[in-house]
């Protein structure tokens, strides 16, 4: 380690992990009948015998005190802020959901206490049942002291627009716990120009669910209703920054003619307000410049997104971001420390 790479409080905000019982749940699902484009992903790590290759991504998952203290030892990460994987508990009953939710929760909070100062930790909750998903959240954040909530976009091909959802976004609001949207592919519907070339998963389908449900969140009117939510978006955030002067303009258009609401605020102005990004499998200082300048230099944290990608090039491409010390002490751990009320070191 060199001297510069010892320098930084780095916290790494989008880190994966999964628990056995979630697992066997997800084998389930592969075997089950079904054509989601999630099960391509979810076929290949979870019940191929192929996944012992190189990647080893199902054992990388599980493991949460030796490989991977070592990979952050070795590459100087002081912090991965962890969530369960995704699909997450999205794609089991709802009573099985909330269930492996909680009980995903109370392995988070137990690592997290062996590990105070190295791990922190995303709560999970089953949005197939709202009301329930509430109260797990409330638990998750007052009693095992979490530090946010993660989603994995859509549920049942539905998005956080729909009512039936509010009591989780209420929930969020109150409890002051900024939501993660994570990916999954996109959902049915979306499906058909995404199952060849690989595009399910995260070389192009990922960004266009997400940021498809956070576009639907704002021009929907969600933030009137709850204007202190906020929402984290990984992946440079799905390049929905990139959209905003577009997203205003045809917004506009599109609520003069009647075919979206009226909202108080613009899609840009939400965006600001609402979001914060990471840069996530990202590793473009073009794309980190853009989007400090679009956003702001507080709504930019760092990520890697363990164990699916590297640490070691994401920690060197935030090593030479051609940004001031100060700006790289937001973007490795002050405002990770904000959004997510990680105590400073
Ligand atoms: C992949 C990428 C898988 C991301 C992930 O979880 C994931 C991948 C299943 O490359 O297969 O979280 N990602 O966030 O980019
Ligand atoms: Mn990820």
């Amino acid at each position: 380690m060199t001297a510069d790479a010892k320098k930084w409080r780095r916290i790494a905000t989008e880190e994966a992990l999964s628990i056995p019982e979630v697992a066997a749940g997800l084998r389930g699902v592969a075997r089950a009948p079904g054509n989601s484009l999630d099960l391509i992903l979810v076929k290949r790590i979870y019940d191929a015998q192929v996944d012992d290759g190189p990647a080893r991504l199902l054992p990388r998952l599980l493991d949460l005190e030796d490989e991977r203290l070592c990979d952050m030892d070795q590459n100087g990460v002081a912090v991965q802020l962890l969530s369960l994987t995704a699909p997450g508990v999205q794609m089991f009953d709802a009573d099985t959901a909330t269930e492996l939710a909680a009980l995903a929760n109370d392995r988070l909070a137990a690592v997290i206490s062996r590990h105070p100062a190295r791990f922190a930790g995303l709560a999970t909750f089953a949005p197939q049942s709202p009301k329930r998903a509430a109260k797990e959240m409330e638990r998750a954040i007052k009693t095992l002291k979490l530090n946010g909530l993660i989603v994995n976009s859509h549920t049942n091909n539905e998005y956080f627009d729909n009512p039936k959802y509010f009591p989780i976004l209420e929930a969020a609001e109150a409890l002051d716990a900024c939501i993660y949207i994570h990916p999954r592919a996109p959902s049915d519907g979306l499906d058909a120009p995404f199952r060849d070339y690989g595009l399910d998963g995260a070389q192009w389908g990922y960004g266009i669910e997400v940021s498809t449900h956070a576009v639907r969140m704002m021009v929907s009117g969600v933030f009137d209703r709850f204007p202190k939510l906020k929402i984290c978006l990984g992946h440079m955030g799905e390049a929905v920054q990139f959209w905003l002067w577009r997203l205003d303009y045809m917004n506009k258009n599109a609520q003069n003619r009647g075919s979206a609401p009226k909202t108080k605020l613009t899609p840009s102005e939400y965006f600001k307000r609402n979001f914060v990004i990471t840069t996530s499998g990202q590793e473009s200082h073009l794309a980190l410049d853009f989007s400090i300048k679009a956003l702001g230099i507080d709504n930019v944290l760092w990520a890697i997104d363990y164990p699916y990608q590297p640490s070691a090039p994401a920690v060197a491409f935030m090593d030479s971001a051609p940004v001031s010390a100060a700006e790289k002490e937001k973007l490795y751990h002050g405002n990770a420390e904000r959004v997510f009320h990680i105590p400073p070191a």
